[in-house]
């Protein structure tokens, strides 16, 4: 989609931090992080969230939660621990309308889910 920041990010047409990219899936740095380690992970495919996926994504959905391990393991948090997390629609405070999952690690997070 033309109008999606993060369809522009993963073709390049605007900058990113880039720490992961492979057929299905796109990952970097989030531009505010929230933690000493803050990835974001994205499908290539756009799909505002999960709501948009069906029974056809689920190698897709199941790809990127490997991914995330992976990338858990090549930031340095997998052993101290990290957080995943998708917000999705008005009141998860959803800001940008393609499916992405937030990868947070390097601190002492609070067990406070909202
Ligand atoms: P959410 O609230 O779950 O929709 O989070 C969207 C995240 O995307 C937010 O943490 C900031 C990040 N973000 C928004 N625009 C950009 C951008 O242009 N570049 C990068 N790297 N991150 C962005």
């Amino acid at each position: 989609m033309n109008d999606c920041i993060f369809c522009r990010i993963i073709k390049g047409d605007i900058p990113s931090a880039k720490v992961y990219e492979d057929e299905l899936c796109y990952a970097f740095k989030d531009i505010n992080p929230q933690a000493p380690a803050h990835v974001l992970v994205v499908p290539k495919k756009h799909a505002a969230s999960v709501l948009e996926l069906g029974e056809e994504d689920k190698a897709l959905l199941g790809h990127i939660q490997l991914v995330i391990g992976k990338l858990a393991k090549e930031l340095g948090v997998s052993e101290t621990g990290f957080r995943v997390m998708t917000n999705c629609g008005s009141d998860a405070c959803q800001s940008v309308k393609h499916l992405h999952y937030h990868l947070l690690g390097g601190v002492q997070m609070s067990e406070k889910m909202v």
